[in-house]
């Protein structure tokens, strides 16, 4: 039934020491001639089995000699051959159409068969599509790689590692030869075919390398890559520094595409990039596009040793390269903003996506049991709670015991794929620490819940907390196990200030503490507490769980005044949107926690100090997606009306007036700038944009819509077009006119365009989005588009998907038909927004329902029909 299992895992019974891969390159014909260097792994006779998907064979010969139609077994899937020698060179040639791959995976065609180019996606089992191999990680080769293509057409060819040659050949056509000296998985191998523009900067590492780093992009675009070579350069030179991780090859590559699966890839010495990821400039991109490109390309490049030096041994262990550089490129995106602001976002998108999937039908444990279609991994889970999970174990060993750990790890495991047992064996070396308590978190799934009480005993003089953890039940796994949490945490005095806190039999430890928390329920009591104290728990979101500390509004307004740790200043702010927001759902005629919301940020709104991105955040109530988790059944149009109060209410006791002059203040002192405090600025001044329109519509919408039209940059103009949308105020539409002449041929930005109008809050998004897939910009082939459109409707627009009429739901249901037969892997990700059935109101539950049966009853790829499956439960 194609289900793989971990538990099944077997080394393989064939090596491979080295590869020749020739390729002929051609837009709908493209011959592969492979030479596998093959070693059978035991002592007796093996068939060898390779992965093939979509080939057409043309030869195959064994150590020079041709194969007769006896000695092997071709399916569509797999070539078999029982007898080979323990040592032989296998040659295969195959023919491949890249023009007909609109699945994006393989070999394939970018833009048109006139001026695009070809690349490859080969994570996790493109390699197949392009020659027979065992394609799986844990086979490391060393690849050796000709391009001969026409020169006209194709006058850049690239691969993998370092260049070895090029020369001329016969009718025009010319060959470019590349050798990667580090054996890899097939994963990794890259190659890229077209006319493409090129950027370049020499660079030389710590340890003496001269590397030359070279971003390729199409056409003008390449004019804009500028910034993601900047952002490459502080990665690399970060990397050296927090790791001690030089690069190992002479050349560094960066290619964009518009048509790409996901975000980037890692392949060894030629990323490839979706444009969206590193493109850059003013006039085309939001100060949030600039943040994605730094951290993006810095994930891609510190994958070089987290996921290419050391790869995994197979995919189940895939958090061990996904959670690892999500956290590396956490600290470096922290080192390199503002450390609060990355985490609040980063505890954001945790909670907006990974809760959600850890609570639904799709919840699997960071490093999964079992899978039947691998690409519906690479999850929230996999990445953001798998970086979390490595976030506390850094933590718990502290900054110089992790880079000792992270060095060992480095040391016993270079060059080869390895398991999560092994990074944690590696990082407990470093001190002597038994991590293997960590094991349980990567392999138990859900969110946990931990319950904290507190209380002061006057005559003890001491604060006494109860802890409790609880995780629900997710499919598969009725019965959890309680897991190490660290828990990081304060006593605050009146001021705001930590207290010393001292434990029985434990000497003071100044100001903040961990508590190693692992078991179903704990009592911890600090002695010498004179009076009592409001506890901040769980600062810095010290783990990932969901927090219930019981505390009040009255202690939520505290630690929003006085908590000197930003986070949870910020979350104190959450949980006293929260209470509101449960007031004001529960249709309450008076919500005290929202006029307590109300009141302390209007304190706090005037106060010069605060950081004015973080500021923002605290005016900002957590998304609907997040509160929605709160509801239970789900009625998706009353959450919206209970989150609008909020923001209602808050604009209003703020007031026109304080609204109207902050802003006037922070746009009188505008000028463009790029930097952090440019930026933190800017995210104040449109947030303020937003709350004011809702008090002062008219005059608000005027200023928007004149910013707007004179708007010197993307991040304004954006904001100022989004904010028109959200207040549905009469300037949007010609707003949105403009925005779509302005930028109709750069897709980039035309995808802005179609993400504001998903995310419209109007009664008419579903006919809208409806007609819009009909606008001739817009294709279900690409996936940006898909993502954009159809993507951001289902999961950002939760009232008009939702609509009670069923109509998103239809829409939704009929797209995914179509992508499906094009793109199985988008269309997967895309049915992903329906898992949350179950718990909507019985309306609309009955409708969805009835969407993602009909939809299971349909002939679908394996992505979809898995999803569909474990959605369905
Ligand atoms: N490793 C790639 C993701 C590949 C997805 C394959 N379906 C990008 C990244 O995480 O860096
Ligand atoms: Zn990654």
């Amino acid at each position: 039934n194609g289900v793989v299992r971990l538990a099944d895992y077997v080394a393989p019974a064939w090596r491979v020491d080295e590869v020749e891969l020739e390729f002929d390159l051609g837009i709908s014909v493209t011959q592969v001639r492979a030479r596998l260097h093959l070693r059978r792994s035991g002592v007796t006779p093996q068939a060898l089995v390779l992965d093939g998907a979509g080939l057409q064979l043309q030869a195959i010969r064994v150590d020079g000699r041709e194969l007769a139609d006896t000695q092997y077994t071709l399916d569509e899937t797999s070539l078999r051959i029982e007898q080979l020698p323990a040592v032989c060179v296998l040659e295969t040639l195959a023919l491949i159409d890249p023009a007909a791959n609109s699945a994006l995976s393989g070999l394939y065609l970018s833009g048109s068969a006139e001026h695009g180019f070809l690349l490859t996606q080969c994570e996790a089992e493109g390699f197949r599509r392009i020659t027979w191999y065992p394609d799986r990680p844990d086979v490391l080769a060393k690849f050796h790689v000709l391009l001969r293509a026409d020169r006209q057409r194709f006058p850049v060819l690239l691969a993998n590692g370092n260049p070895a040659g090029s020369g001329e050949l016969e009718d025009g056509r010319h060959w470019v030869a590349w050798v990667d000296p580090h054996p890899k998985p097939c994963y990794l191998f890259a190659l890229v075919a077209g006319r493409l523009e090129k950027i370049e900067q020499e660079y030389r590492t710590a340890d003496g390398r001269a590397v030359m780093l070279r971003i390729f992009a199409e056409g003008d675009a390449i004019a804009r890559c500028g910034y993601a070579m900047d952002a490459l350069v502080r990665a690399m030179r970060w990397d050296e520094q927090q790791y001690g991780c030089n690069y190992d090859l002479d050349v560094f590559h960066i290619v964009a595409t518009h048509d790409f699966n996901m975000g980037a890839m890692e392949n060894k010495g030629l990323n490839i990039f979706n444009a969206k990821y590193l493109l850059a400039d003013p006039q085309h991109s939001s100060d949030d596009d600039y943040a994605h490109v730094e951290a993006i390309v810095a994930h891609e490049y510190f994958h070089n040793w987290t996921g290419n030096r050391v790869t995994c041994r197979d995919w189940f262990q895939l958090s061990l390269k996904e959670g690892l550089t999500v956290y590396r490129e956490q600290q470096f995106s922290a080192d390199m903003n503002s450390a609060t602001l990355k985490r609040i976002e980063d505890v954001q998108i945790l909670r907006r996506s990974q809760f959600i999937e850890d609570a639904g039908p799709l919840a699997h444990p960071v490093r999964p049991e079992q899978y039947s279609a691998i690409d519906n991994f690479y999850t929230a889970t996999v990445y953001d709670k798998g970086a979390e999970l490595v976030r506390m174990i850094a933590g718990r060993l502290g900054a110089a015991a992790w880079r000792r750990g992270m060095d060992e790890y480095f040391l016993r495991h270079d060059g080869e794929a390895a398991t999560v047992e092994q990074f944690l064996a590696a990082l407990g070396s470093a001190d002597g620490s038994d991590l293997s308590p960590y094991l349980r978190w990567y392999a138990q799934a859900g969110t946990p819940q931990l319950q904290a009480r507190g209380e002061y005993d006057a005559a003890q003089r001491c604060y006494r907390l109860d802890l409790q953890q609880h995780t629900p039940a997710t499919p598969g796994q009725p019965h959890k196990q309680a897991l190490p949490i660290p828990l990081r945490l304060a006593l605050l005095g009146d001021d705001g200030k930590a207290l010393p806190l001292r434990l029985h039999d434990s000497a003071d430890a100044p100001g903040e503490r961990v508590l190693e928390f692992d078991s179903d329920r704990a009592r911890f009591e600090f002695q010498d507490i004179d009076a009592p104290r409001v506890a901040s728990l769980l600062r810095g979101f010290s783990a990932p769980v969901r927090l219930d500390a019981g505390l009040g509004a009255a202690d939520l307004a505290f630690l929003l005044r006085f908590e000197s740790d930003g986070f949870n200043r910020w979350e104190a702010a959450q949980q006293l949107a929260r209470l509101a927001f449960a007031g004001c759902l529960a249709g309450a005629p008076v919500v005290p926690e929202l006029g307590t919301w109300c009141d302390t940020l209007a304190e706090l709104f005037p106060q010069a100090a605060l950081d004015p991105a973080l500021l923002a955040e605290l005016l900002t109530p957590p998304e609907l997606n997040d509160l929605a988790q709160s509801c239970d059944p789900l009625d998706p149009a009353a959450a919206h009306t209970a989150r609008e109060a909020l923001e209602q209410a808050l604009a209003q006791r703020l007031g026109a007036n304080a609204l109207r002059a902050r802003h006037a203040q922070l746009l009188q002192a505008e000028r463009g700038d790029l930097d952090g405090a440019a930026r933190a600025r800017r995210r104040l001044l449109n947030r303020c944009l937003r709350l004011w329109l809702r008090v002062e519509p008219i005059a608000a919408a005027a200023m928007a819509a004149q910013r707007y039209a004179e708007a010197p940059a993307m991040t304004e103009r954006l904001a100022c077009l989004a904010a028109l949308l959200a207040a549905g105020a009469e300037q949007a539409q010609p707003a949105l006119d403009d925005f779509a002449c302005r930028y109709d041929a750069d897709p980039v930005t035309l995808d802005k365009w179609f993400v504001l109008q998903a995310q419209a809050p109007r009664s008419d998004t579903v006919e809208r989005v409806a007609a819009l897939m009909a606008h001739p910009r817009f294709s279900l082939r690409n996936p940006n588009r898909v993502s954009a459109l159809l993507q951001n409707f289902a999961v950002r627009n939760l009232p008009a998907f939702h609509r009670p009429d069923g109509a998103g739901y239809v829409l939704i249901e009929q797209a995914l038909a179509q992508i499906d037969a094009l793109n199985p892997t988008t269309a997967a990700r895309l049915a992903t927004a329906l898992k949350d059935w179950a718990r909507l109101e019985p309306a609309r539950r009955r409708l969805l329902q009835a969407s993602l049966q009909r939809l299971v009853r349909r002939d679908s790829s394996q992505d979809l029909a898995d999803i569909l499956r474990r959605t369905l439960g």
